[in-house]
């Protein structure tokens, strides 16, 4: 069997049907498929921006539910059944309703305000979507690969988000939220004064997600490491203790938002395939078995 990875969508349905024809699958009763031995791994965040999360969802949901697919939970997918999901205990949500939790879910609000059963039955689908995959010679999750934490949710996690579950994820200090808080978002680190920095949507960030896929010969320069301002991340790369990625098996990953063009670096290992769509980029995908070729850039479509 060979895989066709696709990135985050984020509602941009569009975009998604013409990365799929362009990878040679076709619409048929409304289930995309390929007429070859090929599926396709959607790697989480379907959601919460672009103007089709319904159509979005619909797509991926119908190729899963019939064997063209699988697909694995992002933040935004764990978010939002956090959001709609009553803490019985303390009161409230798992996820707090307030001004900055409804701004970011609320394109998908909006998009099902007509359609709540549906919306229901896909939260119901969320909480199933597994943590990560692993096939014979790659692996994916949405925002970082942590061996620590993989085994961590092999032994713990039944394969469900329950309510149980998500009580102990949200609650800061526990190894729930620290293990979903790292698969699921990434790792962080703290950046110095000089290197503060304004993310894709103009706040001031004084934390950077850091770049763990970064093979130890690509870390020269901050920018090489962390998202930070221009003048500290042309400065030497001395922060030590980073987290890397060091496996042999291949990793793919979302959630990063990058927007130069995808590439492999020698060495590298982990292969992130969120571009931007959302954000006037674009929808990428990879052809597995371009894995066991020299030129492993090949494998990239978009
Ligand atoms: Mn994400």
């Amino acid at each position: 069997m060979k895989y066709d990875i696709i990135g985050d969508i984020h509602g941009h349905s569009d975009e998604l049907e013409k990365l799929l024809q362009k990878l040679g699958y076709q619409l048929s009763e409304g289930i995309y498929s390929h007429s070859e031995d090929r599926k396709v791994i959607f790697l989480g965040d379907y959601i919460d921006r672009g103007p089709k999360i319904r159509e979005t969802l619909h797509i991926v949901k119908n190729m899963c539910d019939s064997g063209n697919a699988e697909a694995i939970m992002g933040n935004h997918e764990f978010n939002a059944v956090c959001f709609d999901t009553k803490d019985t205990e303390n009161g409230g949500f798992y996820r707090k309703h307030s001004f900055v939790e409804i701004h970011q879910h609320y394109n998908t609000l909006k998009q099902f305000k007509d359609f709540t059963n549906e919306w229901k039955i896909f939260l119901n689908w969320f909480r199933e979507l597994p943590l990560f995959i692993e096939k014979e010679n790659f692996r994916v999750v949405h925002a970082c690969w942590d061996d620590k934490h993989i085994n961590w949710i092999k032994q713990n996690y039944i394969g469900k988000l329950t309510n149980d579950f998500m009580a102990l994820a949200v609650d800061k200090g526990t190894n729930e939220y620290v293990v979903i808080e790292e698969t699921l978002k990434g790792k962080e680190v703290t950046v110095p004064t000089e290197g503060h920095f304004h993310d894709k949507d103009g706040t001031l960030r004084k934390r950077s997600r850091i770049k763990w896929w970064k093979p130890e010969n690509g870390r020269i320069l901050n920018k090489d490491v962390m998202f930070c301002s221009p003048g500290f991340g042309n400065k030497e790369f001395t922060v030590e203790n980073i987290y890397i990625y060091n496996s042999e098996v291949p990793v793919f990953f979302g959630h990063y938002w990058l927007v130069e063009e995808p590439i492999i670096e020698m060495d590298q290992k982990a292969i992130c395939l969120d571009y931007s769509v959302a954000k006037e980029g674009k929808l990428v995908g990879y052809r597995s078995e371009y894995l066991n070729e020299l030129s492993k850039n090949k494998g990239f479509v978009y």
